[in-house]
């Protein structure tokens, strides 16, 4: 229960009776906020307006905060985009991917998480999800940037900062993850997909080494080398590694993808798709990225809700350069709440055929889980000194 995620889902009825759709508006660290933007704006917004007009919808309620382009608005953006066009497949009769186009494969081929404190404990973790049929996995050593390689934080002694804090050296964690490449190379074989998400935690320069040192084990990408505010390392980047590149999770607008689509300085956009204002601005930056060969990876780690990952399946069903997509792994609470929601076999993510998204809400069991009572803000992530580092 402490960590459950605050999803948001967005509800858009239509003056057709049972006629509704469901969007994804999760933003787990700021979840009311979004809830108000929706509640206070959006809401009164659209009443009266035709739900058929997706585009107009979507361009008139986006400029109509005139800011635009933050994490909040976005997200609440998609939580009506989304549900538009849940009743757009609803009303079709078809389920949303074939609006788009029909399916280009016949299923989503995903990557899943393998960790560990230890490199062992990763090492049987990529076995056993080998086993399990997977293809692609991600190896990560403890949580982002490892704060355990790096020891507890002294900032109590120092009386700065507050207990929960952590700290996080670049040293020992850019050291460890070349020898934990090594070892499940050696171990689980050639024949695995890798990837590893930096998370934005190190200096430029020392992202700029990492990729070069984890080259020799072929990952299938290295994700979130920079920070947002950093992308323009990745010219200084590009030309040193043929290490493949995703980024993009923390993006909100088309100026912080546009340059590094066109200029191909990345392989694949990993857009998190309700914070960039949902599945109508996704489908044009598909499209754009397809003219570069950049490929998709949207972001799909747990604080999206399940019909965030359908919109997201969805869309890697219908484009062609569809990349990979991060595995679901719902509870069981989690499909009562959403009967429908995408199912993984053998490493492959599989949508719900029914019209729309397929994902519907049961609202009564939602009831049972309530917000927890941490807001849902993350905790200061420190260098040794206490300077603070991007999370
Ligand atoms: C990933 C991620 C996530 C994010 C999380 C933030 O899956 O690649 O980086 O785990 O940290 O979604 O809330
Ligand atoms: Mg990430």
């Amino acid at each position: 229960p402490q960590n459950r995620i605050r999803l948001v889902v967005v509800k858009v009825e239509t003056s057709e009776p049972g006629l509704y759709g469901l969007g994804c508006a999760t933003f787990n660290q700021r979840p009311l906020v979004v809830k108000t933007a929706v509640d206070e704006y959006l809401d009164p917004f659209c009443r009266g307006r035709d739900a058929d007009n997706i585009e107009d919808l979507w361009q008139t309620a986006y400029t109509s905060s005139y800011w635009r382009n933050g994490p909040v608005l976005n997200n609440a953006l998609s939580g009506l985009d989304q549900a538009l066009w849940d009743i757009k497949g609803k009303r079709a009769g078809m389920p949303v991917y074939q609006l788009l186009g029909g399916k280009a494969r016949f299923a989503v081929d995903t990557y899943t998480h393998a960790s560990g404190t230890e490199i062992p404990q990763v090492v049987e973790n990529v076995q056993r999800f080998i086993g399990e049929g997977y293809r692609h996995v991600r190896i990560q050593l403890g949580g982002y940037g490892s704060p355990q390689l790096s020891g507890p934080g002294d900032f109590a002694a120092a009386s700065f900062g507050l207990a929960g804090d952590t700290r996080m050296d670049p040293g020992p964690y850019c050291r460890a993850i070349p020898r934990l490449f090594a070892a499940v190379r050696e171990k689980c074989g050639e024949a695995v997909h890798l990837l590893h998400d930096i998370h934005e935690r190190v200096p430029p320069m020392d992202a700029v080494r990492l990729c070069k040192d984890v080259e020799p084990y072929r990952p299938f990408f290295i994700e979130d080398p920079f920070s947002p505010e950093d992308i323009g390392w990745f010219r200084r980047l590009r030309p040193q590694t043929s290490v493949p590149l995703a980024m993009g999770e923390l993006f909100n607008s088309p100026h912080e993808w546009t340059g590094l689509i066109t200029e191909r300085l990345i392989d694949f956009i990993r857009v998190h798709i309700s914070q960039i204002g949902g599945l109508t601005p996704a489908r044009k930056l598909a499209a754009l990225a397809e003219t570069f060969q950049v490929r998709s990876a949207w972001h799909g780690p747990g604080d999206v809700s399940p019909v965030g990952h359908a919109a997201n399946a969805h869309l890697d069903l219908a484009i062609p350069n569809f990349g990979i997509q991060e595995a679901v792994r719902f509870t069981d609470a989690t499909r009562e709440v959403f009967p429908g929601a995408p199912t993984m076999r053998n490493g492959f993510m599989h949508i719900n055929e029914a019209p729309g998204w397929g994902v519907d809400l049961n609202e009564e069991a939602a009831k049972k889980f309530p917000l927890p009572e941490h807001p849902g803000y993350w905790h200061p992530v420190r260098r040794n000194d206490g300077t603070n580092v991007k999370p």
